[in-house]
């Protein structure tokens, strides 16, 4: 049997109860979720930890002497170890807590680039980045008279890998590099170009804001500089994130915001700046939403990421067979090796009218240009529809999904 006629396990029926928003309808139709690119849903497990800290727990961390705050701090730096072990980085000093991937990226703008770079210098990105991968690096440019540049990708949404190579030069600072694309779901193949980069001298940081949540990382194997990720893409709360950053060139790093915590000793005349990665941790931080994180790996990896990956890799499989049924749809972006997204267009009905009309049947979807303007740009287009699947997602939601494109077919005929 092909892989495209396959049917996904039933594991997702397992994992969907745990997730207590999944239950409910909405404008009269039990829900289905197919937006959690935008913002993956919480396991009761991630919900109640969150609670119990608030109820039983919650005090400022690395400040207090009394109980509450020997609690929190050590729930706290709990979930910073288990991010270690998750993505297998070699110490927790590699792990920068931030609100999530966007402050990860402008963290190493302003604080790698930003004092190393000039006029002469450039920064290599690809035409699949999300905002948060391009606009961070602009500003640098403005800032220091170096130029962005960026490597094409093909009518399939796929990077065109030669000359990407062809672009690692030596006047090249770094590559920013999505691992797989909100708009297309294209996965790109990061080791080998981290390896090429490597040997041409070029650090290499990953937006993996859409990675971590479906397939295992290690950034160890990856042999990245940087990977960047948000805590509520991988069902855990917002306002949380992480900078896997290499110990030597984080080290090497000035602070990116000043404030307590992230110092050792301040006087007016000078200050010592604390020791990694709290250097970059300025501020009470989300303290309850990086409990919230953890509970989210725990989650995780009693799931396994191996069988996640692999299920969804069938239920993408299965989306794509029944999308392509679809009269007077057309699928954007369709790359070889893609995760859990799917863009598309209806006929001629807009991107934001087909997302209203499936609302009406339950079917939360997102429109418009996803943070993604220029690949929008590259296929002559303002927007799409995009479905994007997590775990708890199962075949039934992909037939309501197409159920109800015919049915915005019929009402827009
Ligand atoms: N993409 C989407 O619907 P933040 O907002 O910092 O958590 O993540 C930004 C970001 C960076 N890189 C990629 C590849 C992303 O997909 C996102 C967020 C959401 O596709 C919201 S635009």
């Amino acid at each position: 049997m092909s892989h495209a006629q396959r049917q996904p396990s039933l594991a997702a029926a397992d994992w969907r109860k745990d997730f207590p928003i999944l239950g409910q309808t909405v404008n009269g139709q039990p829900l289905v979720y197919l937006d959690s690119a935008a913002s993956a849903q919480q396991p009761a497990s991630v919900i109640d930890a969150v609670a119990r800290y608030q109820r039983e727990d919650h005090a400022n961390v690395h400040r207090g002497v009394h109980t509450l705050s020997h609690r929190a701090t050590d729930a706290y730096e709990g979930a910073r170890d288990k991010i270690r072990d998750f993505i297998n980085a070699t110490t927790r000093s590699e792990i920068v807590l931030t609100s999530g991937t966007t402050e990860s990226i402008n963290l190493v703008a302003q604080s790698y680039c930003r004092p190393r770079i000039g006029p002469g210098g450039k920064i290599l990105v690809t035409h699949l980045e999300h905002h948060a991968n391009i606009v961070p690096w602009q500003l640098v440019c403005e800032q220091t008279g170096a130029e962005l540049i960026v490597a094409p990708i093909d009518d399939h949404g796929q990077l065109e890998l030669e000359a990407l190579r062809s672009m690692m030069t030596n006047d090249v600072f770094l590559l920013a590099i999505g691992h797989v694309s909100n708009a297309l779901g294209t996965v790109n193949p990061v080791k080998e170009i981290i390896a090429h980069a490597r040997q041409c001298g070029i650090p290499v940081l990953v937006d993996g804001a859409q990675g971590v949540p479906h397939m295992p990382i290690d950034v160890q194997d990856l042999d990245c500089d940087f990977y960047a990720f948000s805590g509520h893409k991988m069902f855990g709360p917002t306002g949380t994130g992480v900078l896997y950053g290499r110990e030597t060139l984080l080290d090497e790093m000035p602070p990116y915001k000043g404030g307590g915590d992230m110092i050792l000793e301040v006087s007016f005349e000078s200050t010592i700046y604390n020791e990694l990665p709290y250097k970059f941790e300025a501020g009470t931080p989300n303290i309850s939403g990086v409990i919230g994180l953890g509970a989210a790996i725990d989650y995780l990896q009693s799931a396994g990421m191996q069988r996640i990956a692999a299920y969804e890799s069938d239920l993408h499989d299965y989306m794509l067979s029944q999308l392509g049924r679809v009269d007077d749809i057309r699928l954007i972006g369709t790359a070889a090796n893609k995760a859990s997204v799917q863009s598309f267009l209806l006929g001629d009905i807009h991107s934001h009218d087909l997302g209203t009309i499936l609302d009406h049947q339950g079917v939360a979807i997102r429109t418009g240009h996803h943070c993604a303007m220029p690949v929008m740009k590259r296929f002559g287009i303002s927007g799409t529809a995009r479905a994007s699947l997590a775990f708890y997602n199962n075949t039934d939601d992909i037939d309501r999904l197409v159920a109800a494109l015919e049915k915005a077919r019929q009402v827009f005929k």
